[in-house]
């Protein structure tokens, strides 16, 4: 079986970065400390149990996350600790800034979503997370500019103890690199099989699917972080699902990621993207005017 690549989440910024530009997969071990853990499965015990398992969007997205899996969204609504400590983690900040930056003058929260895969789900269509932006990756394949930039970071936090039975992603190592057309065989997949806290950190580009689960009775959840760069759409609705009655609890740089920070590219002869009253959204939520 393949192998990622696993380091402790005390390694060094440049250890993952490279990790990353190697395989286009890490696993972080024990990446949340066990209080954090504990915390945001007690705001997913209560809600689990109805969440839908289906999407009101259409069935290509309803086939697309598969059968038997639950779902909750907009989890940087639902945990102030979420927002201001994994959200703004120093590690995605730095991972970002290295596969973002050169794309743009600062990145967002791109979704927040936890997905519990349940007994008997299959596994999801190999894929990459950053195909969401299809007109724009489309383009780019088809130009001859060379390889596209990546325009996501992504990661799935494992909440329980993640094992190839239960639906541990799989993830394809070394497929960032590969041809776009190019598809992966099953002797090419790995699985990330991690202890609770721990979690994979992929790159938009990186071919992985969630896996199916054999169990009879395990659920497996997981939550689907990930970043973009800042002057696109996002998967989820960030400023309407974090609210800012509720913004305003958060820290300042939680509130620039979740999209009421500017995308301010004017020293790079860009746009200034975001503006509200023609002043920064920031400055107005701290001063009671949003
Ligand atoms: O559930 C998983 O492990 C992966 C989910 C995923 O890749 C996705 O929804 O884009
Ligand atoms: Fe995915």
């Amino acid at each position: 079986m393949n192998d990622l690549p696993r380091l402790p989440v005390d390694a060094s910024h440049d250890k993952v970065i490279a990790a990353l530009d190697e395989y286009g997969a890490v696993i972080i071990e024990n990446l949340l400390p066990a209080d954090l853990l504990a915390e945001l499965n007690n705001i997913i015990d209560p809600l689990i149990d109805s969440a839908s398992m289906t999407t009101e969007i259409n069935e290509l997205v309803d086939m697309f996350f598969g059968e038997r899996v639950r779902h909750i969204t907009g989890l940087a609504g639902k945990s102030t600790r979420f927002a201001d400590e994994l959200m703004c983690h120093p590690l995605f900040m730095a991972l970002c800034d290295h596969i973002l930056l050169p794309s743009c003058a600062s990145y967002q929260l791109n979704l927040a979503h936890l997905m519990d895969r349940g007994p008997g789900s299959e596994q999801q269509m190999i894929h990459r997370d950053q195909e969401v932006w299809v007109h724009y990756c489309s383009q780019r394949a088809a130009s001859d500019d060379g390889p596209l930039n990546d325009i996501q970071v992504a990661s799935m936090i494992a909440l329980v103890d993640f094992t190839k039975e239960n639906g541990a992603t799989c993830v394809v190592p070394g497929s960032h690199k590969w041809d776009y057309q190019r598809e992966a065989k099953e002797s090419e997949l790995a699985y990330a099989e991690m202890s609770a806290g721990s979690a994979v950190i992929y790159r938009g580009s990186t071919l992985h699917a969630g896996g199916g689960n054999t169990t009879a009775d395990t659920w497996r959840r997981g939550l689907h972080m990930s970043y973009c760069l800042g002057w696109f759409r996002t998967e989820e609705n960030n400023v309407l699902t974090v609210p800012p009655a509720k913004a305003k609890l958060l820290s300042k740089r939680a509130q620039e990621l979740l999209g009421y920070g500017i995308h301010d590219a004017i020293n790079d002869a860009g746009g200034y993207l975001g503006a509200v009253n023609m002043r920064h959204p920031t400055a107005l939520l701290n001063e009671d005017q949003l």
